[in-house]
C-alpha cells in the first residue's frame, strides 16, 4: 500500500549483542595493523563479526594489534585476495572454501550438492576434527587458516523467470538460465548439468552483469543477496538450499610468522570467538532475509519435496564425478557427522 511504501525497512534483524570479551590483556609485544579484505557489505554478518574480531584484538593486546576491515570486494575478490595473501600484500581475507579448492582440493567436498541438510548438521561438521584436518592442507601455502564459519545455504535468483523445477533452469522452448557461479569447478558442474549456461565470475562483478543483463541469476544465501541489493534487478528467487557454503578465516603467513607467540594465540582465539559470532548472526539473518526480500518485491518459490527431489536427482551425475576425486572416505566421514546430528 501507498503507506509502506514509503517506509524505511529495516537494515538488520533483531541481531545478538556480541558476546563479552574476556581473557587476559597480553604483554608488548609490538604493534600490528591488519588489513582485512573482505566481499560482503557492512550490512553483512560477515563484517560486523570481523569489526568484533578487530575488537577481540585491540581490547585483548591494549590497543596495539588493530584490524582495518574493507568490505565489498573493494581490495579484489576472493580468489585475488587469497593470493595477496600469499604475497604478503594483504594480511587477511574471509572466503568462501570455494575459493581456496585449487590450495586444499579436498575443501571442495563442501561444494558438493545437498552434502548437508539441516544448519545443525553444517555446524557440527565445521567444529568437528574432519574440518580441522583439512585446513592442515594449507600448510607451505603461504595462507594461514584460522577458524570456519558460515556464508550458508545458497539459493537461486534470476530475472527472467520463476525457476520451480530443473526444467525451468533449461529452460525449454527458451534458452538456458545464465547464472554467475563462483570459480569453483564443481559449481560449474551442477549448473551445467541443470541445463544452465554458468558463468565463473568474481563476486563484485556481479550486481553489474546482472543489471547489464550479462547474466540472468546467481546463487548465494537470502542474506547476501538482501545485503548485496540484489532484489534491485533479480525478480525471482528459489529457496534450493542446493549448496552450504563455509566461510573461512584466513591470515597471510608471512604476517602469522611475524607475530610473537603470544599474539598468534590471542589471534586464534579471537578467530574462533568472532566465527562463532558469523555464525550466529548469519542464523538470525537468514529467514529474515528471506522475509524481506518478498517485502521489496521479489517473488519467492518455495520448493515442495517433489519439486526438491527433481533437483537433487538432476544433480546425482556431479555426485558420482566430483566424489571419487575428493575422496569417498572424506565424504563418507561427513555423512557419519551428518547422521549422528540428526538422530
Ligand atoms: C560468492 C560467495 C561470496 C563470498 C564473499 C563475497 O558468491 O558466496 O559471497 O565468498 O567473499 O562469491
Amino acid at each position: 500500500t501507498t503507506l509502506t511504501m514509503g517506509m524505511a525497512h529495516a537494515q538488520s534483524p533483531e541481531l545478538s549483542d556480541p558476546p563479552e570479551i574476556d581473557g587476559e590483556v597480553v604483554g608488548d609485544h609490538g604493534s600490528h595493523t591488519l588489513r582485512m579484505g573482505i566481499g560482503l557489505s557492512e550490512n553483512s554478518p560477515q563484517y560486523i563479526s570481523s569489526q568484533y574480531f578487530g575488537k577481540i584484538l585491540e581490547q585483548r593486546t591494549d590497543g596495539r594489534i588493530t584490524v582495518n576491515v574493507f568490505p565489498n570486494s573493494q581490495l579484489g575478490d576472493d580468489v585475488q585476495m587469497l593470493e595477496m595473501l600469499q604475497t604478503g600484500t594483504l594480511d587477511m581475507t574471509y572466503p568462501s572454501s570455494s575459493a581456496a579448492t585449487s590450495y586444499v582440493e579436498e575443501l571442495a567436498v563442501f561444494d558438493l550438492p545437498f552434502l548437508l541438510p539441516s544448519r545443525e548438521a553444517a555446524i557440527e561438521v565445521l567444529q568437528s576434527d574432519v574440518a580441522l584436518e583439512l585446513l592442515e592442507g594449507f600448510e607451505d601455502s603461504g595462507l594461514k587458516p584460522l577458524a570456519f564459519s558460515e556464508n550458508g545455504y545458497r539459493q537461486l535468483s534470476n530475472s527472467a523467470r520463476p525457476v520451480e523445477t530443473p526444467e525451468d533452469v533449461a529452460g525449454l522452448d527458451v534458452r538456458g538460465l545464465s547464472v554467475r557461479t563462483m570459480e569453483n569447478p564443481v559449481h560449474l558442474d551442477i549448473w551445467e548439468t541443470l541445463g544452465a549456461n554458468p558463468t565463473p565470475m568474481a563476486f563484485g562483478e556481479l550486481f553489474s552483469a546482472m543489471e547489464q543483463g550479462v547474466v540472468d541469476g546467481q546463487e548465494n544465501p537470502w542474506s547476501t543477496i538482501l545485503t548485496s541489493n540484489f532484489h534491485e534487478v533479480q525478480d525471482y528467487g528459489t529457496e534450493t538450499r542446493h549448496v552450504y557454503t563455509p566461510f573461512i578465516m584466513m591470515l597471510s603467513e608471512r604476517t602469522w610468522d611475524s607475530m610473537a607467540p603470544e599474539y598468534q594465540e590471542v589471534v586464534m582465539e579471537a578467530a574462533r570467538q568472532s566465527a562463532e559470532y558469523e555464525i550466529q548472526l548469519s542464523a538470525e539473518y537468514d529467514e529474515w532475509s528471506r522475509e524481506q526480500l518478498e517485502e521489496r518485491g521479489m517473488q519467492i518459490t518455495r520448493l515442495n519435496d517433489e519439486q526438491l527431489a527433481a533437483f537433487q536427482e538432476a544433480v546425482q551425475p556431479v555426485y558420482e564425478k566430483w566424489a571419487p576425486r575428493i575422496g569417498e572416505d572424506l565424504i563418507e566421514d561427513i555423512q557419519a557427522i551428518v547422521d549422528d546430528s540428526t538422530e
